[in-house]
């Protein structure tokens, strides 16, 4: 994923440019590039394929010196990796850009722009901002202007940075759907897509709104303005060091920590992937819409919780995309003979990339006449991200609990995109806006979800001294209630099983006594009266009910029935709040069973074995 770093310092910017690129690198990149403005008010640049060492490689030879600079870590969105293609890109000599996102209008822009005699030396969509800074600029002799003018013209996702020979002293940041922070310094100013970039110089942050534009000048001036261009000021916050990726953050375990970061991770992975009313196709990839467009079928493929993220994609894939997908655990799909009808996309998931039966099937289905291929995964430069056509990254950050949480529900996030994906390039669109919506409205849903935990700690005591449990679910919540039951097997080591609820009567039932806790998942969904019906059959048996249940649900907790109520949410994006609570009462048994909650007897985080 792409990374911006800025520096308007008092002294050379190379350094501060190159350590920022270097503290991005674990985004994952395929070139990386550097403008700077020199003291007689030239623009150097410098652009290399390939890791960031080869481009301070570069700079070894030629340094770029000046005291003000933009620098930038590529992932192709739109034309292939190479130098052409790499940021900073430039109209003329006098101002360079560099940009995170995708911007879709880009091929009109491109038209209008050539008409009026500007020429394009990449694949890009972003070199459609040069040019339009460019022009902006010719109009309005003054640089935030033209930048406020400039990003008025764009459709789609960005986080920019901006310098020009011609204001030799300020760089110009702006930020829709991308991120992008300022730092604070003494006497200087940064700018980057990540405050991590910028710990080497500053603690001190500004975190940019939707839709704000910053000028950064020497001195250290900021100027922050608004999306109607109103001077706004914007409170300073203080990164906490101690509280880094791998340490618990004041947690009693990793996995409650990372409960509590869903919210968080789920909104870093929809960054910069969302337009106003629909998913941007090409998040997957240079070729994602162009080998989006001939899917006719999904293979989904992955094992243990990964597995049950792509069983709740396949009710979306086929909901929202009308794609019939199948879903098998790796271990058993590259042992058989597949059937691969024309037209059909390899999906996998795995956190770590290196799931080894996942990424053997990929290897398996390679040697198959597939589509293509996309890996869905949580660690870049990881084999599968490597070996795969397309990827798409989830932002959950390292996961140190054996039992995933927050890798989970951004790979749900992830799936969600790709079922509006190819539902877009399927025609679908406008219709799939309240889900797009719904999105960005997810991360707030989730912390409603996780104040919860107090009253799911209270419900957890019911199972401390249980051997079994039942959980029921219907629809996409069936994969959700397995997703329960497996959190709970892991870590409490209770035994655990899930049902689509219509099932129950099959078989089932007759396991249910006062010993056999059943929980159940009741989204308002068109599904509910049915559930109601199996939630019946279960109290007729004198079963202890546990249902995590809509707020608008009638249902009353009374004897042998508990109720906690689940914040509303819409039908296609409950799976992923029906998670946290489950997540949560797995957790609370097994802190009551006294069990090593982190690392669970018997289990390894990532399974690189068969
Ligand atoms: N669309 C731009 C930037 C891509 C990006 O932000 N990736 O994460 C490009 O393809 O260069």
């Amino acid at each position: 994923m792409c990374g911006i770093v800025g520096a308007v310092a008092e002294r050379h910017v190379q350094e501060i440019l190159l350590e920022g690129l270097r503290r991005l690198e674990y985004r994952g990149y395929d070139s990386a590039g550097m403008a700077v403005l020199s003291d007689d008010a030239r623009l150097n640049r410098q652009r290399a394929v390939g890791k960031v060492a080869a481009l301070e490689n570069k700079l070894a030879d030629a340094a770029l010196k000046g005291t003000l600079g933009i620098a930038h870590t590529r992932w192709a969105t739109h034309g292939r990796p190479s130098e052409q293609n790499a940021h900073p890109h430039q109209s003329g000599d006098s101002l360079a850009v560099v940009h995170n996102g995708i911007i879709e209008n880009h091929e009109t822009l491109k038209g209008e722009l050539e008409a009026q005699g500007y020429v394009f030396t990449s694949e890009t969509d972003t070199e459609v901002i040069a040019h339009l800074l460019s022009r902006e600029f010719t109009l309005a002799q003054d640089l935030l202007q033209a930048v406020q003018r400039s990003v008025a013209l764009l459709e789609g996702a960005y986080a920019l940075a901006v310098v020009h020979r011609a204001d030799p002293d300020a760089i110009i940041g702006a930020r829709k759907g991308s991120p992008l922070v300022v730092g604070v310094g003494i006497g200087e100013a940064f700018l980057a897509s990540d405050p991590l970039a910028l710990l080497q110089v500053t603690d001190r942050f500004i975190y940019m709104m939707e839709g704000d534009v910053v000028r950064l000048s020497q001195g250290g001036s900021i100027e922050l303005f608004d999306a109607g261009g109103e001077r706004v000021e914007r409170p300073t916050h203080i990164f906490e060091h101690g509280d880094g990726v791998t340490s618990k953050g004041g947690y009693r375990h990793f996995m409650l920590k990372e409960i509590h970061e869903q919210s968080q991770v789920i909104a870093a992975t929809l960054e910069g992937r969302l337009g106003d009313h629909q998913v941007l196709v090409n998040s997957f990839g240079t070729d994602a819409e162009q080998l989006f467009r001939g899917v006719r079928q999904v293979h989904i493929i992955a094992c243990g919780t990964s597995y049950h993220a792509g069983m709740v994609a396949r009710y979306w894939i086929e909901k929202l995309a009308g794609v019939p997908t199948q879903v098998e655990v790796a271990s058993e799909y590259r042992y058989r003979e597949v059937v691969v009808p024309e037209g059909t996309l390899f999906v996998t998931l795995s956190q770590s990339g290196e799931t080894a039966d996942t990424l053997a099937a990929l290897r398996f289905a390679k040697q198959r006449d597939y589509r293509g291929s996309l890996a869905i995964c949580n660690v870049p430069g990881s084999s599968l991200v490597r070996e795969s056509d397309l990827t798409l990254m989830t932002q959950a950050g390292p996961e140190i609990g054996v039992a995933s949480t927050k890798a989970f529900t951004t790979q749900l996030v992830a799936l969600m995109l790709l079922a509006l994906a190819l539902g877009r390039v399927r025609g679908a669109n406008g219709e799939h806006a309240p889900i797009v919506q719904g999105l960005r409205e997810l991360p707030g849903v989730i912390n409603q979800v996780l104040a919860l935990d107090g009253e799911v700690e209270r419900l957890s005591m019911a199972f401390a001294e249980k051997h079994h449990a039942l959980f029921l679910g219907r629809g996409a919540h069936f994969p959700i209630a397995q997703e329960g039951a497996l959190k709970l097997k892991e870590i409490s080591y209770i035994h655990a099983e899930a049902y689509p609820a219509g099932e129950l009567k099959h078989g089932p039932l007759a396991l249910v006594d006062s010993e056999m806790p059943v929980i159940a998942v009741a989204p308002n969904d068109e599904l509910l009266e049915k559930l109601k019906s199996n939630l019946q059959e279960v109290r007729a048996r004198g079963g202890e009910l546990f249902v995590f249940a809509d707020e608008s649900i009638r249902m009353e907790t009374s004897a042998h029935l508990h109720v906690l109520r689940v914040p509303a949410v819409s039908d296609a994006l409950a799976p992923i709040v029906y998670t946290i609570p489950l997540q949560l009462l797995a957790y609370h048994v097994a802190v009551l069973k006294g069990t090593d909650v982190d690392q669970p007897r018997n289990l390894a985080k990532s399974v690189t074995v068969e």
